[in-house]
């Protein structure tokens, strides 16, 4: 099963962003990678313009069977699994392009929302069994995230995708963020998208 994880960089002034650290984590081999699982990832920039071709061309070339695409979201206290991306542009802050869309939609023409092919609850229970702070979330927000997500369940060319957001690292840790990726990929192993 060939897996893509994605990070993205900083964004909003900050100088890090926990999954930038994790994809750098994962490269340096940090991460327990369950046997039968050929893992790739990707860094992506927090522009609107660039975030999604990125991603697009380094899944032609590796061809997932499964996208976990992670994000910070400061103000969350838990991970979050997100459920739904909705056809939304609403920025309060500049991507690191210093573009600001608001009140438009991604997609013109495009469908109201898509949820995530992810197994989100048996990700929950698996987390919440080994006592990480989780919870399924119902907005991944209008900023680059949540277009991210919009545009990779609107392309359809990866079956099992979705998104997932973070907590600042004083909330989890990179180890046991590290920790809760290992569970995640455990659980895709298992066999659930069958
Ligand atoms: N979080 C932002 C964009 C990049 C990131 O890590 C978001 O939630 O939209």
């Amino acid at each position: 099963m060939r897996i893509l994880i994605s990070g993205f960089e900083a964004f909003g002034g900050r100088s890090t962003n926990p999954t930038a650290t994790m994809v750098r984590n994962i490269e340096l081999g940090r991460l327990h990678v369950p046997e039968g699982i050929d893992l790739n990832t990707i860094l992506l920039p927090v522009t609107f313009e660039r975030a999604f071709h990125v991603m697009e061309e380094k899944i032609q070339t590796f061809r997932p069977d499964v996208v976990l695409a992670f994000g910070l979201a400061s103000s969350r206290h838990e991970i979050d699994l997100e459920r739904v991306a909705i056809n939304c542009l609403d920025a309060e802050i500049d991507d690191n392009n210093g573009h600001r869309p608001m009140d438009r939609p991604i997609s013109e023409k495009g469908e109201t929302a898509y949820f995530s092919t992810l197994p989100l609850r048996q990700f929950e229970i698996a987390l919440k069994e080994k006592g990480f702070p989780v919870k399924i979330s119902n907005s991944a927000g209008t900023f680059v995230c949540n277009y991210l997500f919009y545009k990779l369940m609107e392309s359809q060319l990866v079956r099992y995708a979705g998104f997932i957001h973070v907590p600042l690292q004083e909330t989890l840790s990179e180890e046991k963020l590290l920790e809760a990726v290992s569970v995640i990929l455990s659980d895709c192993e298992k066999g659930l998208f069958i």
